[in-house]
């Protein structure tokens, strides 16, 4: 099946809805048909941690909610390349890192983070970089520096968004995206379940996605993780099955896009995170930690993978 751009609303909706193993045989054909069944291992780090100036209802880092997380030091440039390194010896191909940033500013710390990103891709592993929004210049020196992917998720479909994040809208989130495609820089762009959000709501976030040109190479699918302070902490926890339903319906949309696994693994069984594999999540944050929540432990995943016979995809960037 050719990809398509023109998804709706009703046909995702009509997906997200269908019988599971008829989702899953669907999404599993389309998945075998343009993918080998490797799984990237993606690591990510935490550079700059806590204290950030939005208000995103579900994060540990906003300095709008009083959480366990406090804000930190920015890390040094040989500090977090020395992780980079421990991730890549770990079985790592992409090496992610994180700034809890509305947006970047010029000065040393972009500097170091240019230079971050240099560093990673010497190590022959993908770079990516997720830290709120961008100009035009900054996405271009990132571009030359070598990074892979640059991650701002969408969340949420633009009708719930505001009910969720009130300092920034979906214009400002879509704009970066933008400056991202331009530069030439991959993009890692997805949301969350569990946000109280309707139905349609997933269906409408996975539309805008599915009908950008080309889609994104990789769309990471969270479950919302409760935090403690955060106004979503008192959440109901995401059903297994739901994110079967969203990694299925977006691996029939975007055949060929890294569809990763992402927060909220921690709290799935081995079998439900195969039932993920099977519906074409093909890649997974691996190490103990995503940014500041707990994830599942690197010994578990690369036992998960034996047992199932996957191999952990070879860096191709
Ligand atoms: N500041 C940057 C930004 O907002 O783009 C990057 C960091 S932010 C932590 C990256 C993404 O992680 C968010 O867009 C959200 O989808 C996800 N995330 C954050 N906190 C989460 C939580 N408690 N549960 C699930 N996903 C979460
Ligand atoms: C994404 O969509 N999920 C990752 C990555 N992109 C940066 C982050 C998950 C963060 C989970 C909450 C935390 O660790 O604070
Ligand atoms: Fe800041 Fe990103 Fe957390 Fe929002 S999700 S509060 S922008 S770190």
């Amino acid at each position: 099946m050719a990809e398509r751009y023109d998804w709706t609303t009703e046909e995702i909706l009509d997906l997200l809805q269908k019988p599971l193993l008829d989702l899953v045989y669907e999404a599993q054909t389309v998945h075998r048909e343009h993918n080998s069944h490797d799984i990237q291992l993606a690591t990510l780090l935490s550079v700059k941690t806590g204290g950030c100036g939005e208000d995103c209802g579900y994060c540990a880092q906003s300095a709008h909610h009083e959480t366990p997380v406090k804000a930190e030091p920015i890390m040094d440039v040989a500090a977090v390349l020395g992780k980079a390194a421990q991730a890549k010896a770990a079985g790592a191909s992409r090496f992610c890192m994180g700034w809890a940033w509305r947006e970047i500013r010029d000065g040393k710390a972009f500097d170091d983070m240019v230079d971050m990103v240099k560093g990673v891709r010497q190590m022959g592993m993908e770079a990516c970089v997720t830290a709120g929004m961008l100009n035009d210049s900054q996405a271009e020196r990132l571009a030359d520096a070598g990074l892979t992917a640059y991650n701002h998720n969408l969340d949420t479909g633009p009708e719930y968004y505001d009910q969720v994040i009130s300092t920034r809208t979906y214009g400002d989130r879509l704009q970066t995206l933008e400056r991202v495609r331009k530069a030439g820089i991959t993009l890692c762009c997805g949301g969350i379940i569990g946000l109280g959000e309707s139905l349609r709501d997933r269906a409408r976030m996975l539309e805008i996605l599915a009908t950008m040109t080309p889609h994104p190479e990789s769309v990471p699918i969270n479950a919302l993780v409760g935090v403690e302070g955060t106004p979503l902490q008192s959440q109901q926890t995401v059903e297994p099955f739901e994110l079967v339903r969203m990694c299925a319906t977006a691996r029939i949309l975007m055949p060929k896009t890294k569809v990763r696994l992402s927060a909220g693994r921690e709290s799935l069984s081995q079998e439900a995170q195969v039932l993920c594999f099977m519906a074409g999540a093909n890649s997974i944050f691996y190490g103990e930690k995503l940014l500041t929540v707990d994830n599942q432990s690197g010994d578990r995943d690369r036992d998960l993978l034996k047992e199932i016979g996957v191999q952990p995809l070879q860096p191709t960037a």
